[in-house]
């Protein structure tokens, strides 16, 4: 048992509690928050570390949505075009797939928990990047993708997806979780939707689905047109779109942990029925600026939980989470900035754990001990600017604490 002590302590609870020279006891799980002062009397022959100046606890960040497998792109793709990006992920996967090693992806790994994460949602393409993710000591969802839009190949799809499935399967640890990720309503057949999700129900696997990341995305699944019919009818021989957007999410029913990524072009008929599914939408800010998509209105989801995801570096330069966070805080520019940072935070906490289905991401009782402890520059004058100055300068962090364990 361990009481680490902080100036600050961000619980990042529902009413966002904040305790001013807090402590907290935790061995693999949380024991106790509150005071350092009193937590010291009430354990005094544990192991203690007094609060540092200006020191910050919080929970570990969690990032909801990443793509490692595309970790070696830097140059490579296409960015300001969605359909422009689209084509070059086709043309050069193989290329930047082959260049992502284990090892690649592990230094990038590290680097992610030296910025503060300690869980992830890994949504995996191929399976190539397990190894990696099994020997870091991140906490991992590892979403399974299945993906696939033509009539005659969805047996050989199923098949290849049922395989990577089970080999996650056989990996399952404390700290490698396998889950199904749905690629989209636009490249995921009808029949496949509806294994792949009658699977999850039955094994109780979280679940993740890109869902209305584009403008040409809404067009084609709406009316069949726009940028995504060329690309359909050139590489798949496809001229009608094989779901609409409601008719997607309403498979979605019944699953415990529910996320869709982006929702940048989502409707308020969409948007509630992503809140009648209890479902999470994972903000990937970055990806969608840099993709050339619309950000996503933070006044429109008001009452649907949200999570915070780099995505990968297939679109984005950084898989640090405050580098995410940073560019969060910058382009909502409608939103009042201390407000925001708050939500942001929370976002990224507590908000990516229900995304997830994850026991963490609030420094409360009984909770997963995953801890990060870092520390400002200098004192804070104003509480109210805490949770801005912390996303503002935080680029690495001091101490991580993962499972109750100091990694
Ligand atoms: O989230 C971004 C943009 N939207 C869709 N897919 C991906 C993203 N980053 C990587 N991807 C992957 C996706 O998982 O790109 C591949 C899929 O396997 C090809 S998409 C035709
Ligand atoms: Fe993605």
């Amino acid at each position: 048992m361990i009481l680490q002590g902080a100036n600050w302590l961000l619980t990042c609870d529902k009413n966002n509690t904040i305790i001013q020279d807090g402590g907290i006891v935790f061995d693999d799980k949380i024991i106790e928050i509150g005071y350092f002062s009193q937590l010291k009397e009430k354990y005094p022959n544990i192991t203690s570390y007094e609060p540092k100046q200006n020191s910050v606890l919080m929970p570990g960040l969690i990032n909801s949505h990443v793509h490692l497998e595309f970790s070696a792109n830097k140059t490579t793709l296409q960015y300001g075009n969605f359909m422009d990006w689209l084509h070059s992920v086709i043309d050069k996967r193989d290329v930047l797939i082959e260049k992502a090693t284990s090892q690649y992806i592990e230094d990038k790994l590290t680097q992610m928990y030296k910025s503060g994460t300690t869980s992830i949602g890994a949504v995996s393409s191929y399976g190539f990047e397990m190894d990696a993710c099994l020997n870091t000591p991140i906490n991992v969802v590892y979403f399974n993708e299945v993906i696939g839009s033509k009539g005659d190949m969805v047996d050989t799809l199923l098949a290849d997806f049922n395989a990577r499935l089970q080999s996650s399967i056989s990996n399952k640890n404390s700290s490698f979780i396998p889950a199904i990720a749905i690629h989209s309503p636009y490249s995921v057949h009808p029949f496949l939707l509806r294994e792949a999700i009658n699977i999850a129900r039955e094994l109780k696997l979280s679940v993740s689905a890109h869902f209305l990341e584009s403008s040409e995305e809404k067009e084609w699944l709406e009316k069949n047109s726009g940028g995504f019919l060329n690309f359909f009818k050139n590489f798949l021989g496809q001229t009608t779109a094989v779901t609409k957007p409601l008719e997607f999410l309403n498979q979605f029913k019944h699953l415990e942990h529910l996320s869709f990524t982006h929702c940048v072009e989502a409707n308020d008929e969409e948007l509630e029925k992503i809140k009648e599914l209890n479902a999470t939408i994972n903000h990937c800010v970055t990806s969608n600026r840099l993709l050339n998509n619309t950000k996503l209105d933070l006044d429109n989801v008001n009452g649907i939980n949200l999570s915070i995801g780099t995505d990968g570096l297939s679109s984005n330069n950084s898989l640090s989470m405050f580098d995410e966070l940073r560019n969060a805080l910058m382009i909502h520019t409608n939103s009042n900035l201390n407000g925001l940072a708050d939500k942001l935070l929370k976002a990224a906490t507590s908000g990516g754990a229900k995304a997830l289905g994850l026991n963490k991401g609030i420094l409360e009782k009984n909770k997963d001990a995953d801890i990060i402890l870092f520390s400002l520059a200098d004192e804070i004058e104003e509480k109210k600017n805490l949770s801005t100055h912390i996303i503002l300068h935080t680029k690495e962090v001091d101490k991580i604490i993962i499972g109750g364990t100091y990694v």
